[in-house]
């Protein structure tokens, strides 16, 4: 086709005979002037995403070459779903057939009739997964990311942006690898409050880390109440962002790591009475760097009590948060390697902000 531009679109459907659907929005496609279809994806099973309870969808995705303009094509899309019985009812409900326009060449069009790239794609596994088949290695025109690089984000969970919540952004990390640092400089060019873990307050910390058993249970104890006060979810505004310097999660590390069987088991009985209580992150941003450059960082900053920290344990917390990242699927996770990132760099800065205001909802 001449002067056509490659366009990929997003195929769902949860009512009626799903396949023969999509196959047939797939056959009408290629029966409009102006539009010729290249390439479909396998037709994925899924779980329905958002607030409504409705039946397992089928999703797909589908490569066009196409002469027509977005507009046009966005009405084209608009003309099948009509012939195809999608009626216009309830938000995030159960439909025929919906068709998104997911990417229209590497173009950028932000308006309420037509955002593009699918404001929603990249929050989306049974989106990402389908391009991932057609076009792994297509790079995200505004969070300039692979298809396959944004599916990894979500550890196969499907989000959307809810401003019910809180909108908390947690980093995580081991010990000195920036946590802190990186919170400061992102809450400054977002404009957010920065949630700081309150070590400095924890009378238990000197004896701890000169290894005192028997302290170790209100070591942790401490900590936990410190993070009820600073993330109960009651307490915190419904909509607005929020940076933590650390992740909730890191409670169970460190209960593994640090407790004997017996206190961990008294650790337990506080912490199920706590955990319910505390805003889960909308998005985490994990912070990584090999345990000897943490380590290099830990001795710089020279506070006393960390001085005692050896290579191996960073190394055991290094493992751990790979652990838990690696089946995490609570929110999307951007991971950060420091050989690639600066937490000091405001370039650096800037652009993983761009990226942050499309995981989060922004009024
Ligand atoms: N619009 C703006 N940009 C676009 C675009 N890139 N492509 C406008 C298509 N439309 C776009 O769309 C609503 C309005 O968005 C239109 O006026 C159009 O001009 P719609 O198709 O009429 O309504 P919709 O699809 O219900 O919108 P909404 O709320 O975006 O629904 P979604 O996001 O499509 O979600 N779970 C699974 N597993 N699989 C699914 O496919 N789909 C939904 C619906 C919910 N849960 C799901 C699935
Ligand atoms: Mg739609």
């Amino acid at each position: 086709m001449a002067d056509s531009t490659t366009v990929y679109i997003g195929l769902g459907s949860n009512i009626g005979e799903s396949a023969k659907l999509i196959k047939t929005a797939l056959d009408e496609f290629g029966k409009c002037e102006g539009i010729a279809v290249s390439a479909v994806s396998e037709m994925l099973k899924t779980k329905p995403l958002g607030p409504v309870d409705q039946a397992d969808y089928l999703n797909a995705a589908a490569k066009l070459q196409t002469t027509l303009s977005p507009d046009e094509l966005l009405k084209s899309l608009q003309a099948i779903e009509t012939s195809l019985g999608r009626e216009h009812e309830v938000k995030w409900g159960p439909r025929t057939i919906d068709l998104d326009l997911l990417l229209y060449g590497d173009e950028i069009i932000d308006r309420l009739e037509l955002t593009v790239p699918h404001s929603q794609m990249h929050l989306r596994s049974f989106v990402l997964d389908a391009m991932c088949e057609l076009a792994s290695n297509l790079v995200h025109p505004v969070l300039k990311k692979s298809m396959k690089e944004l599916n990894e984000r979500l550890g196969g969970g499907n989000f959307f942006l809810d401003e019910e919540k809180p909108q908390l952004i947690s980093i995580a990390g081991i010990i000195g690898v920036g946590k802190t640092t990186l919170g400061q400089g992102l809450s400054k060019e977002i404009g957010c409050e920065l949630i700081r873990e309150a070590y400095e307050t924890n009378p238990y910390m000197d004896q701890a880390y000169a290894g005192k058993q028997d302290i170790a249970l209100d070591w942790q104890l401490y900590f936990l109440v410190s993070r009820l006060k600073q993330l109960d979810r009651e307490s915190l505004n419904s909509g607005k962002l929020y940076i933590s310097d650390y992740v909730f999660s890191k409670e169970q590390i460190y209960a593994k790591r640090v407790l004997t069987e017996e206190q961990r088991r008294q650790y337990q009985e506080e912490y199920v009475i706590v955990e319910p209580k505390i805003a889960e992150p909308v998005l985490v941003i994990y912070l990584k760097d090999r345990p000897a450059a943490c380590l290099e960082r830990i001795k710089k900053r020279n506070r006393a009590y960390e001085q005692q920290i050896k290579e191996d344990e960073l190394k055991n917390f290094f493992d751990d948060y790979e652990e838990l990242f690696a089946k995490w699927n609570n929110c999307p996770v951007i991971t950060l390697s420091l050989d690639k990132f600066n937490c000091l760099d405001e370039n650096d800065i800037q652009r993983l902000a761009n990226e942050i205001r499309s995981y989060v909802w922004i009024s």
